[in-house]
């Protein structure tokens, strides 16, 4: 059985299930294969022209012209492969269809699956994500080594130990300080301690030979966002601390 469509092109369609139907056209309409496709991957697309039986005509995807209508999508292909950009998070993009005299449609989702690829921010070992949230899009400041808001620590250190780029308030404290009544033990005290950081007290005999070791034979305690870990055989003449935040 043939259906008679009132586009230039197919004129008639194999309608499988009805003994000859007459139907009119109502509008396009388009449909992917998943809501989403990942950061430089590909998306089909499909046309398809709604019928006033509530039935749809396929269109073949290189009568279709297709485009981007917005977010970050490279181009459309010919057969109707939406080209997903790279991007910083995960980000709405809209493709859209002109085929006969239909317009339609389609919104997905270009999921950010790499952390670190996008534009001037790629590859520097910094989330693309926070690097926009503090800078916006293509800011030198945002560079690694750079102190953007020169309050000693580098965006690289204020990035792995989750502190503010941008606030010269938010950096990370660490004193030492005496124990009371126990000569022989100090306290290294640091802040702020943040959710999913690791931090690995470490000391140092000189400064000038030998390497930084893991300090061992403490007690530890938290208060807030403050975390004290006590060394209870400070007994070096000298003995240098830092702290080692690592972020998984
Ligand atoms: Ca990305
Ligand atoms: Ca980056
Ligand atoms: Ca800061």
């Amino acid at each position: 059985m043939t259906g008679i469509s009132i586009a230039a092109a197919p004129a008639q369609t194999a309608k499988a299930g009805y003994i000859g139907q007459l139907y009119d056209v109502t509008g396009l309409a388009l449909t992917s294969d998943a809501p989403e496709v990942e950061e430089t991957k590909r998306l089909q697309l499909a046309a398809w022209q709604t019928l006033d039986d509530a039935t749809f005509l396929s269109v073949l995807a290189t009568d279709v012209t297709w485009s981007v209508q917005s977010g970050p999508l490279v181009n459309v292909s010919a057969a109707g492969k939406a080209k997903a950009d790279v991007v910083y998070e995960d980000t709405s993009a809209v493709a859209q269809a002109v085929y006969a005299e239909g317009t339609a449609t389609i919104g997905f989702t270009v999921l950010d699956t790499i952390a670190d690829n996008f534009g001037t921010y790629a590859g520097d070992g910094l989330g693309d994500d926070w690097q926009v949230q503090y800078f916006g899009g293509n800011n030198p400041l945002a560079a690694p080594a750079i102190d953007a808001d020169f309050d000693g620590q580098s965006n690289l250190f204020e990035f792995t130990a989750g502190l503010v780029p941008t606030d010269n308030a938010s950096r990370f404290n660490l004193t030492i300080a005496p124990v009371l009544g126990q000569p022989t033990q100090k306290h290294v005290i640091f802040s702020p301690i943040i959710a999913g950081r690791n931090y690995t007290v470490e000391f140092h005999t000189s400064l000038t030979d030998g390497a930084w070791q893991t300090l061992t034979g403490t007690t530890q305690s938290d208060s807030g966002n403050e975390r004290t870990v006590t060394d209870l055989n400070a007994t070096e003449a000298r003995k240098f601390y830092r702290v080692k935040v690592g972020k998984p």
